[in-house]
């Protein structure tokens, strides 16, 4: 046999053994018969290619180097397999492509707001309180002084939900307003008291770039012995400085709320515009009643806040719809 011929068949053999090796030890018997130093069969390839032609000797010994390696890189390809039963296993998985890289995903600005709110007023002393999103009228409308006959109460302003009640033929609706966490909190609760309340609230407004029929608000409400307007004040005026910078005015202009005596609008001038933050009050005493409190003992302030219209103003957007469009490279912004 010639040398070529029995490269050929040394390297058919040596393949056709590495592939049938199922374990380490025997793949290991394989390497020393094909490739051991001392009686492997490559020492007798070499001892051919001593004996060809000088002239021959480039194109056979090319031809015994490629018999040699692709031997010993076979035999490390099986080894690592053999090393690494369950990868191997994985039928269709390539272990050793690069892996995908990890893309990290991140909290909805109005979380990071709504976040940075309850962090802001916890420093100022107020603890977060939870209400329901579906309410009853008593809550979102009785208890807060709005009478049968208010326009707030029409059924066009709000999302009464079909069924009759929830308990006590109480009408069940999807709420229209935080206030009905003072009320909750109040039921349950004897002063001092000093919390916010952060959530969603409904409302069948026409959708507009500053409007939403879902929006979040946030609530406040203090009360004890004598907590006065100008408390009210400090408050909103330390909020939104802590919020936005020092460079924020606060206005309040007269308003009316049926739950709040009296009440105010409160609006915030930053970088030149003046937005509306929400409504604002002395608690008024018929709420106090309802509660069980004695109007001559305590007294308190409550605010609602509108949260997508800070976020808005902080971020520059420009419109609220873009908070629920779920577009990938808006939210990835914040
Ligand atoms: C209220 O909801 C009162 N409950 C606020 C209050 C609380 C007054 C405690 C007194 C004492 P108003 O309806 O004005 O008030 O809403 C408050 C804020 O919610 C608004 O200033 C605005 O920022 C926001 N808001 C109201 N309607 C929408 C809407 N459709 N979309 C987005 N934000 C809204």
């Amino acid at each position: 046999m010639d040398a070529i011929s029995a490269f050929s068949t040394y390297e058919r053999e040596a393949l056709e053994a590495i592939e049938s090796a199922d374990s380490v030890d025997t793949l290991e018997a394989v390497r020393i018969e094909f490739l051991g130093k001392k009686k492997g069969r490559l020492r007798d390839l070499q001892k051919l290619l001593g004996q060809v032609d000088p002239a021959e000797r480039p194109v056979v010994g090319q031809r015994f180097n490629e018999v040699k390696n692709r031997v010993g890189e076979r035999l490390d390809e099986r080894k690592n397999q053999l090393d690494r039963p369950e990868e191997s296993s994985l039928t269709g998985l390539d272990i050793t492509l690069p892996g995908t890289p990890v893309r990290l995903g991140r909290r909805h600005p109005l979380t990071q707001t709504i976040d940075e709110f309850k962090d802001i007023m916890g420093r100022f002393g107020f603890t977060v309180a939870d209400g329901p999103e579906i309410e009853d009228d008593f809550h979102n409308f009785v208890a807060l002084n709005i009478p049968e006959d208010h326009p707030a109460r029409d059924p066009l302003e709000n999302f009464y939900l079909a069924a009759a009640s929830i308990a006590n033929d109480r009408q069940a609706l999807l709420r229209s307003q935080t206030s009905t966490v003072q009320i909750r909190v109040m039921e349950q609760t004897k002063p001092p008291i000093r919390i916010v309340s952060v959530g969603r609230v409904y409302r069948p407004d026409t959708i507009d770039a500053t409007h939403s029929c879902m929006f979040h608000q946030m609530e406040g409400l203090m009360v004890g012995d004598s907590v006065t307007m100008a408390e009210l004040k400090t408050v909103l005026h330390l909020f939104a400085t802590t919020y936005l910078g020092e460079d924020v005015q606060i206005r309040f202009r007269p308003s009316f709320f049926p739950f709040t005596e009296p009440s105010v609008e409160v609006d915030m001038n930053w970088h030149g515009n003046w937005i509306e933050l929400g409504g604002a009050g002395m608690v008024d005493p018929n709420v106090l009643t309802a509660v069980g409190y004695d109007p001559e003992q305590v007294s308190g302030f409550a605010f609602g806040l509108g949260i997508e219209r800070f976020c808005m103003r902080r971020h520059h957007i420009t419109d609220i719809r873009r908070f629920i469009e779920n577009d990938v490279q808006f939210l990835s912004q914040f």
